[in-house]
């Protein structure tokens, strides 16, 4: 039998507090690898769980895994995807206390596969009558409906989400999944109308193209070639060897029928999708003064008919622009550039809104209408896009990384907070905890008037000669004297050697990012000329008259940019996990070549840094390395005490006090509360870890010698 010594050699500890060299992040990682080599892929910080992509599949998600971690103590089992799952499941139960798990990581490092585990989990091992089973279906279903519609190969992940995604699972009071509300950030809709080398559009199109049927698509004016696509060529990447287009295309037919889409419905939807395609087709000349024409019927003649508008009306539309001077509405003709950006502009609305449509329907079907049963609890679920560094960073990055910034405050809040709680209940004293409050980089995003996004906000209203760079020089005037933010004018001449000229740094949490400024007016903006959107409006078509309501045209309030969107959303983001217990699953990529086995170490530091696992390890342990409660505490190491053993009649704290005191724990290694033990250091714990494993290898080999006595 292995000795618990050699064990935690061989497979490191399975909760980083646990580790002796605490603060070392060689030693964070090393246990990771030495995990990792044994397919754990699950580790502990405390509560928090690190989970490595293994890039295979593990037998660890049967039905039997789901029913060893149903109901039994989190810290009893191996750490498990299941275990978070089940003890949020049990406090939402027990403590009537809504839930909420945030998953993050990086692209490609398992949040998504995370996130259908644990909705598996529920729909697997929660109660069900018949109209329960429904609802599961449909969550069930709503991922792959969201995937086709929201992810797309990329050169990180076959599978990347493309857009942020929160979750409401909602239960009944028997503990039933009744309901659920999908909340959806930030679409990537630049990918519509173009895509980087070696990546590919939104999963739909080519499923749609490869799967779909013959008479739909002839109806579509569609051919079975995803080449002959503009918007599906930039990539050089039709098909994926992960990927099988043909028979994702069935599932997804089948999950939007469970989900209640009609055959109607779903006829519109593909109209959408398609008119789509024939927008990136469309051919434009130019006359001799410069201005576009539409130099071929087919594509008009196809996106009259399917998105239900009139081919004059929207040629012209998409050859020119409605300006009023002096009380009069004129056309203005486009140039070929300017009619194309017109038409793309217009692809990206009609893709982009038809997903938040797309969203709002499945929620319908979700929604949880019982009003007898307002005793309904909820557990939320958060698959976000984690912190984004490349060689080029730009406004989606800038918002990525903000979104980071607030759930890390978000984090440190709720955690110190908790312990906090913890500790005046147990009536044990505080010990306060240094860590870096990232509070002033939220800040220096969002303020109002003088935030990054304000700036932003002003410049893109301004008339006249706005412009990216004019953006980039108003934030050297307003937070030039930021210690977080540096441009390349501002900077020393050691970091001005690592920024471009066009270029912001911000000194984020987790390291630093440059951004460049160039196309943050225009995707800030996020401009639909009018008349596309008043074509829009007289579509017959019943997803896109919901999509481009008439109020539009006569609001006089210019719509929210982009960017003070997404501040909203993610404001109100927070107050609903504000109001929530978290769990935290962090999600790790071993490799970038997808491979299974591979640990790259440079990689996996980048990783930890980025998600603040040294932080979040220095917070858990800065008091005490490890807590339980006396009962449990009691239960497992009882035997080594002749006082306790077999059983302590006592009051549960006598019984622990005696038996630690029997094991030699001096006064500084702990400290008892009211109802858990606090031990100050894992070599304490070890210790009598290491004399249980003792006390049962002797009673082993007792047992051994006793048995060989009769034969
Ligand atoms: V992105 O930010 O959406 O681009 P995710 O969501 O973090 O990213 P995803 O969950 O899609 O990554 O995982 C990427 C791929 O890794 C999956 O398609 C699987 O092939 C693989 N993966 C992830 N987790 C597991 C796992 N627990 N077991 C086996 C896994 N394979
Ligand atoms: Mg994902």
């Amino acid at each position: 039998m292995e000795s618990a010594l050699t064990a935690r050699d061989r497979v490191g500890v399975q909760d980083f507090v646990l580790l002796e060299n605490y603060t070392s992040e060689a030693a964070f990682i090393e246990n990771l690898r030495k995990r990792f080599k044994e397919n754990l892929i699950y580790t502990y910080i405390s509560s928090v769980l690190v989970s490595v992509n293994p890039y295979k599949d593990l037998e660890i998600y049967t039905k039997n895994h789901m029913e060893r971690y149903r109901g039994v103590n989190f810290y009893e089992v191996s750490p498990h995807i299941y275990a978070t799952s089940d003890n949020s499941y049990r406090s939402m139960r027990t403590e009537r206390r809504d839930q909420c798990i945030l998953i993050s990581g990086e692209s490609g490092a398992g949040k998504t596969e995370a996130s259908k585990k644990i909705l598996q989990y529920y729909a697997v091992t929660c109660p069900a009558s018949d109209q329960v089973q429904t609802v599961k279906d449909r969550l069930l279903q709503s991922n792959p409906v969201l995937e086709a519609f929201g992810n797309a190969k990329t050169l990180r992940n076959d599978n990347s989400s493309r857009f942020g995604k929160y979750m409401d699972i909602q239960f009944d009071f028997k503990g039933a999944p009744v309901g659920g509300h999908i909340i959806n950030y930030l679409l990537e809709k630049s990918r519509v109308v173009h895509q980087n080398h070696g990546e590919r559009n939104f999963h739909i199109f080519y499923q749609l193209i490869e799967g779909g049927e013959e008479d739909l698509l002839r109806r579509l004016g569609l051919e079975r070639n995803p080449q002959h696509y503009q918007y599906l060529v930039k990539g050089n990447c039709p098909k994926v060897s992960s990927i099988n287009d043909r028979s994702d295309w069935k599932q997804v037919r089948k999950a939007l029928t469970v989900i209640g889409f009609s055959e109607d419905e779903v006829e519109e939807l593909m109209n959408i999708i398609s008119s789509v395609l024939h927008l990136g087709n469309m051919q434009y000349g130019g006359d001799d003064g410069g201005s576009a024409c539409i130099t071929s019927d087919t594509q008009i003649k196809y996106l009259s008919r399917l998105l239900g508008v009139s081919g004059t009306v929207l040629t012209e539309a998409l050859t020119h622009r409605k300006i009023i001077a002096k009380g009069e509405e004129l056309m203005s003709p486009l140039n070929i550039e300017q009619a194309s950006a017109a038409r793309d502009a217009l692809s990206k609305a009609v893709y982009g809104r038809t997903f938040t449509w797309l969203v709002n329907k499945i929620n319908g079907s979700l929604a949880y209408t019982d009003e007898s049963n307002k005793n309904s609890s909820v557990i939320g679920l958060l698959d976000i896009y984690g912190f984004e560094v490349f060689q080029y960073n730009s406004f989606e990055q800038f918002c990525i990384n903000y979104c980071n910034e607030k759930l890390q405050q978000l984090f440190i809040e709720l955690t110190l907070k908790s312990e906090q709680e913890e500790y005046e209940a147990e009536g044990i004293t505080w010990e306060p905890v240094q860590y870096f409050n990232n509070k002033i980089i939220c800040d220096l995003v969002e303020e109002k008037f003088k935030g990054i996004i304000s700036i932003l906000d002003e410049e893109c209203l301004r008339p006249g000669d706005a412009s990216d760079i004019t953006f980039l020089e108003k934030l050297e005037d307003t937070v030039g004297s930021h210690p977080h933010f540096v441009t390349h004018k501002l900077a020393d001449t050691k970091t001005r050697k690592l920024m471009g000229r066009e270029e912001f740094r911000l000194l984020h949490y987790a390291g630093d990012v440059n951004y460049n400024v160039n196309g943050f007016l225009d995707k800030n903006n996020d401009l639909l000329y009018r008349n596309l959107k008043e074509v829009m409006c007289m579509s017959e078509n019943k997803i896109l008259t919901q999509c481009f309501d008439r109020e539009e045209l006569t609001d006089k309030k210019r719509p929210d940019t982009a960017a003070t969107q997404f501040k909203s959303s993610l404001a109100k983001l927070m107050e609903i996990l504000m109001s929530k217990e978290p769990s935290y699953v962090r999600c790790i990529k071993p490799n970038d070549s997808k491979q299974a086995g591979r640990f790259d170490e440079v990689l996996i530091r980048h990783q930890v840094k980025y998600l603040g696992l040294m932080e979040n390890l220095r917070v858990r342990r800065a008091g005490f390395a490890y807590r339980r409660r006396y009962e449990i505490f009691l239960q497992r190491y009882k035997s080594l005490c002749p006082d306790t053993w077999p059983n302590w009649q006592g009051k549960l704290p006598e019984g622990v006090s005696t038996l630690v005191k029997h094991l030699g724990y001096k006064p500084e290694e702990y400290k008892m509360g009211r109802s858990k033990i606090f031990i100050r250091f894992p070599k304490t714990l070890f210790a009598t870890e290491d004399a249980l494993e003792t006390r049962k290898q002797s009673l082993a080999t007792k047992l051994q010698a006793g048995w060989k006595g009769y034969t």
